[in-house]
């Protein structure tokens, strides 16, 4: 298996991740998404979305999209469980998951692509600037709502870390950088992370 990633970006970082916690050793091909390797024909006819990560097993089938990654590692590794054990696990962890791309990871991307990002991502992409503002707000109320369910809680699945928990860790983690912030009185929500952050595969890829 070979997997088209890049180092410091949160897509990748949340495969990463994810590998480093399943203990798989995979051949990392870095995709040069500055240069935009990743919007090119060559690589357009793997992943016809133009993103990174991708996943490219050993009879040439390509798998996108962090969350179906990562439960194909799930199936060909399940120890330790990132989605879960059970049917019922599974679906709680598909669950909030689901949530969390809904709620945070799409419209933080948004408001960064629409935003400050706009520059470098209007040759790629079609941009609504006029949005950024409100996609920045919409990922502000998804973290509020998040920190009140997370309340008395380690981790979305209770004391289960699953993968929406590195995928909210690395979502928030990269943007805080770019002007969209935890805000402190998040408490839950900040243990949460915190507790994420302090994991060897996150500090790993660092
Ligand atoms: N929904 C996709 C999102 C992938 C994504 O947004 N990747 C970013 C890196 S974090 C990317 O490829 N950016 C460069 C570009 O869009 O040209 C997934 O789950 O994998």
């Amino acid at each position: 298996m070979k997997l088209y990633t890049a180092d410091g970006i949160p897509n990748p970082r949340i495969v990463d991740v994810a590998m480093y916690e399943k203990n798989l050793n995979l051949e990392r091909i870095i995709v040069d998404f500055l240069e935009g390797e990743n919007r090119a024909s060559s690589f357009l006819t793997k992943n016809p979305a133009g993103q990174i990560p991708v996943l490219e097993l050993d009879d040439g089938t390509i798998i996108s999209e962090v969350t179906a990654i990562i439960e194909y590692f799930e199936e060909v590794c399940p120890d330790p469980f990132l989605v879960g054990a059970t049917a019922k696990e599974r679906a709680e962890a598909r669950m909030w998951a689901r949530r969390v791309d809904l709620a945070v990871m799409e419209p933080m991307s948004m408001a960064f692509k629409y935003g400050i990002g706009k520059n470098y991502f209007e040759k790629r992409i079609t941009v609504y600037p006029e949005a950024a503002e409100s996609m920045k707000n919409k990922a502000q109320d998804g973290l509020v709502w998040l920190d009140n369910v997370l309340a008395g809680k380690q981790f979305l699945c209770g004391d289960r870390m699953t993968y929406g928990d590195i995928m909210l860790y690395c979502y928030t983690d990269y943007f805080k950088k770019t002007g969209q912030k935890v805000e402190s009185g998040l408490v839950h929500l900040t243990h949460v992370l915190d507790s994420i952050a302090e994991r060897s595969s996150v500090q790993k890829t660092a």
